[in-house]
């Protein structure tokens, strides 16, 4: 095939539950990361760098915020047909919403047939990880699959939450047999505790994909979902192929992030993710020019750090701080503040900070992370008496991570 024509789907439309109270009115793929990033704001971004300029983002659930970050972000030149679209679920075939991610391609096949693509990439919004998609498609046009999807070796312990892979002995890149989430999985020759998962990134033939969800569409017990229903139907034909990421090289990617992906579905991995961002050595290397990751800053002042009142200085260590946030005598070690974040004389480490949230003088924030527009007041105490944080509504996860909903005062 010459250079083929390739569409991306990003699949926009999950809920996100299990990040309540971040998700209480914004989709998951909309849900801040590292300052002044959204979950989103990666997958697209590895999509572009791929060379893609044709990609939808198929939205549903409470979607105003992403679909704003999307028009506003992504905004790429409509002089070469070049687009990141933001689709909203139209009620184009009937009166329903998608109730599945590949009823959400089925109801959305025009815009495939729109623009006649060869292949179709797929991919989930909320991952963070780099990704030369070009390298998938050239292993699935050699492999002649009907669907490749990406793997990633992840902790047994894990299993629950992926599509599990077992691949064919015979031939490693052909997957023998798929399970969506089962409550029980066998570890991996090489590595008993290890399972080969599902990135929940495929790649597909355009007309294999169209006619996929088109006959997914018409069985009345399908859950119309890619991971439990599509890939199972091409595993049962023999025509799914796995790529591993494992064999995917990213430019300027480091030894220790050059094979990083975290699902940020729980408050836990989120929380893990930001860690992941901040040490000289970090596990996930933001500073990769040769892969950026796009976001839209908009005209913002720089991080300021100033004394406090008092002319008493600040420290600030392991640590990143966006634009617009103003620290003074601040304390902050080993935490990830957005844009526009303002910090007296606090003391705050190990916590996520998200945009125009206020930490008064004295204030002590531990292991917690404030969804925007928070206002801790003087004296106030986030995740140090987890008794008190959840007589005050707030969410504690089993790991004691104290999480504090939009524009919550704290008195
Ligand atoms: P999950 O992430 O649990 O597992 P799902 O909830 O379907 O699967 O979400 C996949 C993507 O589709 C997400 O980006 C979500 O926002 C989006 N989505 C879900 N429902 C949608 C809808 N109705 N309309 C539009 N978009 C929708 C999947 C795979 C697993 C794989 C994991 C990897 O099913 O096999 O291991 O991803 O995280």
């Amino acid at each position: 095939m010459a250079t083929p024509k390739v569409f991306g789907i990003v699949l926009a439309g999950g809920e996100g539950k299990r990040l309540m109270p971040l998700t209480a009115d914004r989709a998951k793929p909309a849900v801040p990361f590292a300052g002044g990033y959204r979950l989103i704001d990666f997958a697209l971004s590895n999509l572009i760098n791929s060379g893609l300029r044709q990609i939808v983002v198929l939205t549903q659930y409470k979607s105003h915020s992403l679909d704003r970050h999307v028009s506003q972000t992504w905004r790429l030149s409509g002089m070469l047909n070049a687009y990141v679209a933001s689709v909203p679920a139209q009620q184009r075939l009937g009166k329903r919403w998608f109730s599945g991610s590949a009823d959400a391609i089925f109801q959305s096949l025009n815009l495939i047939r729109d623009e006649k693509p060869d292949i179709v990439v797929v991919v989930g919004a909320d991952h963070v990880y780099r990704m030369d998609f070009t390298q998938m498609i050239d292993a699935h046009i050699a492999s002649g699959a009907g669907v490749t999807v990406a793997g990633i070796r992840q902790p047994i312990e894990l299993a629950d939450q992926f599509g599990i892979i077992e691949t064919d002995p015979a031939n490693p890149s052909r997957i023998a047999a798929f399970h969506e989430k089962p409550t029980e999985a066998i570890g991996l020759a090489d590595a008993p505790d290890q399972v080969l998962a599902s990135m929940g990134n495929y790649v597909f033939d355009a007309d294999v994909l169209m006619d996929a969800v088109t006959r997914d569409a018409d069985i009345d017990n399908s859950a119309h979902d890619m991971g439990g229903d599509i890939v199972p139907y091409f595993v049962d034909r023999g025509e799914a192929f796995v790529y591993d990421l494992n064999h995917n090289d990213v430019p300027g990617a480091t030894e220790r992030d050059r094979f990083y992906w975290r699902d940020v579905g729980t408050i836990e991995s989120f929380f893990d993710a930001h860690q992941d961002l901040i040490a000289a050595l970090p596990v996930f290397n933001l500073y990769n020019t040769a892969w950026p990751i796009y976001t839209q800053q908009l005209n913002m002042p720089p991080a300021k750090f100033v004394r406090d009142g008092a002319g008493a200085t600040g420290h600030v260590v392991d640590s990143i701080v966006s634009l617009g946030s103003v620290l003074s005598g601040a304390r902050i070690e080993r935490s990830v503040l957005g844009t526009w974040v303002t910090v007296e004389s606090a003391e705050v480490t190990d916590s996520v900070v998200f945009e125009r949230t206020t930490i008064g003088a004295g204030a002590v924030v531990r292991r917690a992370i404030l969804d925007k527009e928070v206002v801790v007041s003087p004296g106030a105490q986030v995740g140090v008496d987890h008794a008190a944080d959840r007589a005050r509504g707030f969410t504690v996860t089993d790991t004691g991570i104290t999480v504090v909903g939009k524009g919550i005062r704290i008195e």
